[in-house]
Order: structure tokens, then C-alpha cells, then sequence
């Protein structure tokens, strides 16, 4: 006789490549929370059979939901981040967690780039300037900045990292980067501190972790070690930036722009930020290309359905403790 199908809990409606939705549905039994008129109830009336959780870098997965749920073995997320996710609880009562690393490495570097230019060349600005028709002999547009050749700091040397650096080269850019630890394996120099980084570079960019570890990273010190001139983007977590102290740097003038695809509290973004031309802002979409998003939740579904199938997950986030 055919074993029953275990039950997956799907956290909310991802859209899923209709390939991927497919395969899901032939290896679990799903649970859909929006389909039902009262979603907790419907979480309520599966707790005990649910064993895998579909979970998103951008939802909140709490202890709460966690212990909810006394059956639950693995927590399959898409998106490289898991700082939404309680993953030492997890990890604590045996759970596995897995994300879906490197497909979207190129899409996260391709977006960092674009808020480089973006703010450097004041590509917004300038499409504003054309389009409200101000164009004119008699009132030409600013200057901008160069890019090419510039000091380049990134905080965070990771893959995502890794791939921005890479791209520095077509730009002939002098590269530092900051890291709990300097790498071995890479020819860029190591800034033993952020504040150093920050001091020495005219853009840094941010491709560091979130949660606990890293928040307010980025904070008045570093944002004035970085200075009038300086360019900050970033693309990794809003929690890694004092917003209201980037906020105020950019209004007295003691930083030079900003361009921001994360934000603290999203999806608000603070009306100071908005007010402001010198900075570049984005709906945290860095991976939201076809192409990644495809790549991501195939890999989401890759790892949901091994470890039905083998009892592991593809992607493990390795034990945080
Ligand atoms: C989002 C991201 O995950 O990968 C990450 O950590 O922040 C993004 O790629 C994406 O929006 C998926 O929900």
C-alpha cells in the first residue's frame, strides 16, 4: 500500500513555477492557511501532521509558530537570509533548516552595482529632470560623480559579496572589504574594523548578515567615517543600518547619498528618506528577476522535496550554536 503523503505547511502564496507547484503537490499534502476562511484554525486543525514548513527570508517564523506545530522536521526557506527565522530554536528541538543560496548571487551583485550607479551618476534625478521637462540650456542638469577608479569597502565577503567585488574590476576600482575575519582566499585587502573600511572607502556596500549580530552596524560613526562624498547601498538587511541616523546624515549633508533596496520595518519607508533626491530607493527586489525568482523556488522545492524522500534537507543552514 502507498505510504500517506506527509503534510507541508505552506506559509503564504509563493508564487511558484508551475513546475515546482507540481512536483510539490505529488510528494506532500498541502496546506494553504490564505484558502481558509479562518487561516489559524486550518494551522490549528494539521499541527499534529504537519512535518515541513515553507518559510519565506521575509516571513516571520517565531518560536511560537515553531512550537505550534509538535511534528514539524524541517523548515524550507526561499531567499538566502534566515534572520526571520527563529533558527536556533529550531535547530534546538532537531529541526533542519535549509534557504536556497547562490542562484541569486548575480541578481543581489547586478542590483548593488545599479544602486552605484544609480546614486554616483544621479540617474533618478536626472530621469525626473527630463521627464517634468526642466531640460533647457539655461538650466542644465548637475554634475555627478565618477565611478570608475573609485575606492570601493564591502562589508560582508561572502558569496553575494564575492559576486559584487568581482564586477569592481570592469570599473578599475581599488577594493577593501570587512569581515569577522579576513579571507584567505580572495586578493583584496582586509580593513581590520568598519569605521577603517568606512574612512578609506568613497562607496561602501553592504552584504553582510542580518539579525542580532549585525544590527546598527552602520551607525553615526561610521556613517560620518564615510562623509560628505560617501556613497552608502545596501542590499543585505535594513536592520544593519541606524536608519534614522542614515536619515539625518544625508539631511545635514554629512553623507553624500544612499541607495537602499532594505529598510528596518518593511515595507514602510521613513517620508524623510522619500523627501530626499540623493537617495536611490528600491522595494527590497534585488533577486526579483524571473530568471533568479525561478532558480529560488525551484531550489526552495528541491530541498522540501529531499527531504521527504531522504529525510535531509539539500541546502542545510549549519548549526548556529
Ligand atoms: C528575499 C532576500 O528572500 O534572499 C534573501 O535573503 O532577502 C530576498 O531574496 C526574497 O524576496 C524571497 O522572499
Amino acid at each position: 500500500m502507498a505510504q500517506p503523503k506527509p503534510t507541508l505547511l505552506q506559509q503564504f502564496n509563493f508564487p511558484l513555477p508551475e513546475q515546482g507547484q507540481a512536483r510539490l503537490e505529488q510528494a506532500f499534502t498541502i496546506i494553504r492557511p490564505w484558502e481558509a476562511a479562518d487561516a489559524d484554525a486550518a494551522i490549528q486543525q494539521h499541527r499534529d501532521s504537519i512535518t515541513v514548513l515553507l518559510s519565506s527570508a521575509l516571513t516571520s517564523t517565531p518560536a511560537e509558530l515553531i512550537d505550534r506545530l509538535p511534528n514539524l522536521r524541517a523548515i524550507c526557506s526561499v531567499g538566502v537570509g534566515y534572520d526571520s527565522i527563529d533558527v536556533l530554536h529550531a535547530q534546538g528541538k532537531g529541526i533542519q533548516v535549509s534557504n536556497t543560496p547562490d542562484v541569486l548571487n548575480d541578481c543581489v551583485a547586478d542590483m548593488a552595482w545599479a544602486l552605484i550607479l544609480g546614486t554616483a551618476r544621479n540617474i533618478a534625478p536626472a530621469d525626473r529632470y527630463v521627464r517634468s521637462s526642466q531640460w533647457s540650456m539655461q538650466n542644465m542638469f548637475p554634475l555627478s560623480n565618477k565611478v570608475t577608479g573609485k575606492k570601493l569597502g564591502i562589508v560582508g565577503l561572502g558569496r553575494v559579496g564575492q559576486a559584487i567585488a568581482e564586477r569592481a574590476a570592469g570599473f578599475k576600482m581599488q577594493l577593501r572589504y570587512h569581515n569577522r575575519k579576513a579571507r584567505g582566499d580572495v586578493p583584496w585587502e582586509y580593513a581590520g574594523s568598519l569605521l577603517e573600511l568606512a574612512s578609506w572607502a568613497d562607496i561602501l556596500v553592504l552584504a553582510t548578515v542580518g539579525g542580532a549580530a549585525t544590527r546598527h552596524l552602520v551607525d553615526r560613526p561610521v556613517l560620518d567615517a564615510l562623509g560628505p562624498q560617501g556613497i552608502l547601498v545596501n542590499i543585505a538587511r535594513g536592520s544593519v543600518v541606524d536608519e534614522a541616523a542614515l536619515a539625518l546624515a544625508l539631511q545635514e549633508g554629512r553623507l553624500g547619498a544612499a541607495g537602499l533596496d532594505v529598510f528596518e520595518a518593511e515595507p514602510h519607508v521613513p517620508d524623510a528618506l522619500k523627501s530626499l533626491d540623493n537617495v536611490l530607493l528600491q522595494p527590497h527586489v534585488a533577486s526579483a528577476t524571473v530568471e533568479t525568482r525561478r532558480d529560488m523556488f525551484n531550489l526552495l522545492v528541491d530541498n522540501a522535496i529531499a527531504f521527504a524522500q531522504t529525510g535531509k534537507v539539500i541546502n542545510l543552514v549549519p548549526p548556529l550554536r
